[in-house]
């Protein structure tokens, strides 16, 4: 499979790039960059339209003040590459946003994939002619692809906000999804921060450190859970590495990709005294996963569960002063683990500063923004900033923001009117030669997001490898059970219970579909290579035309 060549300007200079190559990958974030280095080791001609002016996706956008990754440096990096892995040196126990891109720099310089990402491109259309797919983007140029492949990020696509007067505000307006790459000095300002998920609680106490004033407009207060973040010893490092075979089999095989022991008894069948000692364990080591170290099923039932949220709840009121406050942060319209739970550094001891209040949405709703400020239904407050950490249009909303259209002209919009459908969340039938990476269907945002990028660039790259330029579109009925058998298994848990974005919630008018796979990385991940080795099973291959 080769193809024509034309000559594209890039950055200044004429590059020769194929118009019609075998694989367009759309994204240049961490499942872009390593997907193109695999499709460089197979051979393939290939093109990647990044939308953003720099690599990295994610990291690339998301700058704001005290952006960094929930998941442990030393196990949110790529295993692809024993020397990278061992070269590579992580400072602290959670990487800030800037290390991640310096890494994700360092990636790219290592294996030279700067200079195949055409960056400033962002595609728009994307047509299956009955035998390739004619992509368009905003440049003046058409490129017909054997095979498109989405890296396009499950938490990329920002929501659009939707709160009366936005426009009518005179002071500065901050998107934590589209930062600045200048520092946002907020020294001596009177700051407003909208939204209270992952972002928010990162960004609050960052910012409470310049401003004269914040106030923090939540209309959903979170579960969140100490990061204990702390510099990165070389001697723990050192131990990591000289075991990584080990850990990246263990996360690969873990429900949710990374490494931390899986508890075995109920919660129900400890004492409360046993429990307590369980979970302040627990909140003393932090992290995502400690406190699903003991019991198995606090994201199952909901007495179990109650336990776990209560024990959170309480530790809410011993830290925040302020009864008042205290109770509003005590997230009490969802179960633990039904919205994605946060890790902070310091993020409730924050209100108990003189300079931060709370506003608390659901008892006293924003009515408008006006030039100077916010008005709620019970007083007007003056700022001079507005950050907006509202979140995104998730696992679909990237996808959808592309004109999509597969066989006989089928609109992806239209095949997911009534929510995202898939097989594995791999491929779409209607979409053939169309693949997503962390597509919805898949484990994806339930995930170490790079264990799961990991397994389906590679699964993908050993698919290509297989069809050897053969038509492949996942069957209708493939598609159908396996939708059925992402929400059978949603539904074991209590996903459902809340409104998060994991089921579309924070958009209006979105499908509510639980739309990540909670089956767990392990078990997915041998679903879909027990497919492949069954030659693709749910798969139609058909010979090229
Ligand atoms: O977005 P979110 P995020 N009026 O959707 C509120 C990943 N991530 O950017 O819950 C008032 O979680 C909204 O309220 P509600 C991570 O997977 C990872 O923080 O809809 N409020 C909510 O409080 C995360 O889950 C990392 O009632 C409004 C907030 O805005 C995902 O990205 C760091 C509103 C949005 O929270 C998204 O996180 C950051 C309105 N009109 C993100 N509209 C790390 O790993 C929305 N809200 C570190």
């Amino acid at each position: 499979m080769t193809s024509d060549r034309m000559e594209v300007p890039v950055a200044g200079r004429a590059m020769s790039r194929p118009s019609s190559p075998d694989v367009v990958v759309v994204g240049a974030g961490l499942a872009g960059l390593y997907q193109m280095h695999r499709l460089r080791r197979l051979g393939l001609s290939y093109r990647v339209f990044e939308a953003g002016s720099g690599i990295g996706g994610t990291w690339f956008w998301n700058r704001y003040p005290g952006a960094r990754c929930d998941v442990e440096s030393l196990q949110y990096s790529y295993s692809f590459s024993e020397e990278l892995e061992q070269e590579w040196k992580w400072t602290e126990r959670y990487p800030t946003q800037p290390e991640i891109l310096r890494y994700i720099e360092h990636v790219a310089q290592r294996y030279d994939l700067h200079r195949d990402v055409e960056l400033d491109t962002r595609v728009t259309s994307a047509v299956w002619d009955g035998e390739r797919w004619a992509i368009t983007t905003d440049r003046p140029e058409t490129v017909s692809a054997r095979y498109v492949i989405y890296a396009t990020g499950c938490l990329s696509q920002p929501r659009e906000i939707d709160i009366p007067g936005l426009d009518n505000f005179r002071g500065n307006v901050w998107s934590t999804a589209r930062w600045p790459h200048d520092d946002v000095d907020f020294t001596g300002r009177r700051v407003a921060v909208i939204g209270t998920g992952s972002s928010g609680v990162q960004l609050i106490p960052v910012i409470a450190q310049q401003a004269a004033e914040l106030t923090v407009f939540q209309r959903t207060a979170n579960y969140i859970i100490p990061a204990r973040n702390a510099p990165l010893s070389p001697q723990a490092q050192q131990e990591h590495k000289a075991n990584y075979p080990t850990h990246r089999r263990l996360a690969r095989e873990s429900p949710a990709g990374l490494l931390g022991v899986q508890g075995q008894t109920s919660a129900l069948d400890a004492t409360a005294e046993e429990r307590r000692q369980a979970f302040e364990q627990a909140w003393s080591t932090g992290g995502l996963t400690a406190l699903r170290a003991d019991y198995h099923d606090l994201s199952l039932d909901p007495a179990a569960n109650r336990t776990v949220s209560d024990f959170l709840r309480d530790k809410i009121r011993s830290i925040v002063c302020d009864p008042e406050t205290a109770e509003a942060l005590a997230p009490s319209d969802h179960p633990f683990g039904t919205k994605r739970p946060c890790l902070d550094t310091g993020y409730f001891q924050t209100y108990n500063l003189d300079h931060v209040r709370l506003v608390d949405l659901r008892t006293t709703p924003i009515t408008t923004i006006t030039t100077h400020g916010i008005q709620t239904t019970d007083q007007h407050i003056e700022i001079d900033d507005l950050v907006l950490a509202t979140g995104f249009d998730a696992m679909t909303g990237a996808l959808l923001a592309i004109d999509i259209r597969g066989r006989h002209g089928l609109r992806l919009a239209d095949a997911w009117a009534d929510g995202p459908t898939t097989y594995l969340g791999l491929q779409i039938a209607g979409f053939p030669n169309m693949f997503t990476i962390t597509g919805p269907g898949s484990p994806s945002v339930l995930s170490n997001m790079i264990v799961s990028i990991e397994q389906h660039v590679d699964w993908i790259s050993d698919c290509l490898t297989h069809l050897n330029g053969q038509v492949i579109e996942a069957s209708p009925h493939a598609q159908q059970r396996w939708v059925a058998h992402v929400a059978e298994t949603a539904d074991q848990t209590l996903m459902n219970h809340a409104n998060s974005w994991y089921v579309g919630a924070n958009i209006p008018g979105k499908p509510r579909v639980v739309m990540p796979y909670v089956g767990g990385v392990g078990r997915y991940r041998a679903i879909c290579d027990k497919v492949a080795a069954a030659g693709y099973e749910g798969f139609v291959l058909t010979p090229p035309e």
